[in-house]
């Protein structure tokens, strides 16, 4: 029977060793989450690294991590420690990371991290090829992996291959720049279907296939020796109902249930009808605009005093590639901004930014999305932002206003939400205290809608698009082999 793999950098498991005991929990981001409800349909099988390197597995805890990762439908990828430092911590997260988000200043061109990023990448390819059969479906996630297409089909040229980027792509004019840009387009053109967030990124996507590989493109299709590859967008959803059930729960929890946060905050927010509480939830990464929004919400503080001990601004801030130099900085600058204006602002009863540096159980994030009046999300350069989808499936009771930065890829299917530039302070200033102004019907209205689209076009429903996308490209090719 035929099974669909998927491929992402890092299983959708944290496996730990302690005291010689392995401990596998589920781990935190936008991919993990997004494609849990796939994986877990079929007899299909997930192949990423494990997250232990090969030091730090002798060859009985190597056997024990496959079995264990085995019973969760998962294969490893071996990866060495000079493997994470130039493949991952280098290549992906220096190079295409910052480059793919519009950090030019930040991006490194390193030979060393491109060499490691090739031998990395073809060693996925020796493990999907261990576990491909013919009429399997193979579905390849993110910017980790931009070369695997290519390699896998050069083994099986027949394979369905499925490919999904989870950042912007850039525009050419960025894109244009990378050395290496000819050998990833053509890595990428190993799918037999490309997808993207937003039509943007699709676009371009295709602008530099033409610009730089001079290929035919007619439309969304690319001709590419005797294939066509077919690019498309398919923006990603959440699971709505996870969200809203669990949101549904936690409001008829009785008071002596609730977690130590919600009585926290029931405390200083309930109990104070005029109180309102602002939330900010990211991984603590350049491209998430924190230090914009904190400065934003001190210039609103600054300029709209009567706000002063009434609004609280719950940021959460994940921890996130703290062995790279900018997110280092990032977090030093976080701190102290917080600092600054905590410093400046509070009184004996009111702190203005309550900031959590840290993952935090999903109880407790949903403790959160149902208690916050305003979601601000302010991303310089984001993907998609499924934070800002997940606040407004909590929103029960349909209150509730999402201020949604216009760079999230997010923003182009959240119309109703307040849209800013994230680098326009006086801009987004106004807009917090719009927000935190708006009639109750009015948050109602744009909540309904928003819910609306978002319980439609869910989580399984963007997978489902893709598959059925992916199915559609063999018949492409058969037209072309055949004429
Ligand atoms: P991320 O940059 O990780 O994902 P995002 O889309 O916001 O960003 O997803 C973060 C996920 O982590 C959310 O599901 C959220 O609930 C969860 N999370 C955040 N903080 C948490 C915390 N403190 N504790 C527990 N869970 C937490 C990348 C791209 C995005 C794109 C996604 C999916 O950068 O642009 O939307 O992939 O494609």
């Amino acid at each position: 029977m035929s099974k669909t793999i998927i491929v992402s950098n890092r299983l959708p498991l944290q496996v730990k060793i302690e005291n010689d005991n392995l401990e596998i929990t589920p781990s935190v981001g936008g991919l993990a989450t997004g494609m849990k409800s796939v994986h877990s349909e079929g007899d299909g099988i997930w192949i990423g690294w494990s997250g232990l390197t090969e030091e730090e597995l002798d060859e009985s805890l190597k056997k024990k991590v496959e079995q264990e990762v085995k019973k969760e439908k998962c294969a490893t990828v071996p990866l060495t420690q000079e493997d994470l430092e130039h493949y991952y911590f280098g290549f992906s997260n220096r190079t295409l990371w910052p480059l793919f988000h519009y950090f030019m200043e930040y991006t490194e061109f390193e030979k060393d991290y491109w060499d490691s990023y090739v031998t990395v990448n073809k060693k996925f390819a020796e493990v999907v090829l261990k576990h491909a059969e013919k009429g399997d479906t193979i579905w390849v996630h993110d910017y980790q992996l931009l070369l695997l297409p290519g390699l896998i089909r050069e083994s099986m040229p027949d394979i369905s291959i499925g490919f999904f980027l989870h950042i912007p792509f850039p525009s050419y004019e960025i894109f244009r720049t990378f050395p290496w840009r000819e050998e990833v387009l053509t890595g990428m053109l190993g799918a037999d279907l490309l997808g993207f967030h937003t039509y943007d990124y699709e676009r371009h996507f295709l602008s530099s296939i033409k610009r730089i590989l001079r290929l035919d493109v007619n439309f969304n299709e690319i001709i590419y020796k005797d294939r066509v590859v077919k690019v498309d967008s398919f923006p990603m959803g959440i699971d709505y109902n996870k969200f809203h059930k669990a949101a549904k729960e936690n409001m008829d929890r009785l008071p002596a249930e609730r977690s130590d946060l919600q009585q926290r905050i029931d405390d200083h927010f309930m109990k104070d009808k005029e109180a309102k509480l602002i939330l900010s939830i990211d991984r603590m990464d350049y491209t998430k605009g924190i230090p914009n929004r904190i400065r934003a919400f001190e210039y609103f503080l600054n300029k709209y005093p009567e706000f002063k001990q009434k609004v609280r601004l719950v940021m959460l801030a994940v921890p996130s590639r703290s062995n790279v130099p900018q997110y280092q900085l990032l977090k030093k600058e976080t701190d102290e901004l917080v600092g600054r204006i905590n410093g400046q602002f509070a009184t004996v009863s009111w702190t203005p930014i309550w900031y959590f540096y840290r993952s935090l159980p999903f109880d407790n994030l949903i403790d959160l999305y149902t208690s916050a009046d305003v979601a601000l999300i302010t991303p310089v350069r984001d993907g998609m932002n499924l934070v800002a989808k997940e606040y407004i499936a909590t929103r029960v009771k349909k209150d509730g206003v999402l201020i949604l930065s216009e760079m999230a890829g997010a923003a182009k299917e959240m119309n109703e939400a307040l849209l800013i530039n994230p680098n326009n302070f006086e801009a987004m200033a106004d807009t917090l205290k719009q927000a935190l102004e708006m009639p109750v019907k009015e948050q109602k209205k744009r909540n309904t809608m928003l819910q609306k689209r978002l319980r439609r076009y869910s989580i399984d429903k963007w997978a489902a698009e893709f598959f059925k996308a992916l199915k559609a490209t063999q018949n492409l090719g058969q037209v072309i082999v055949a004429s």
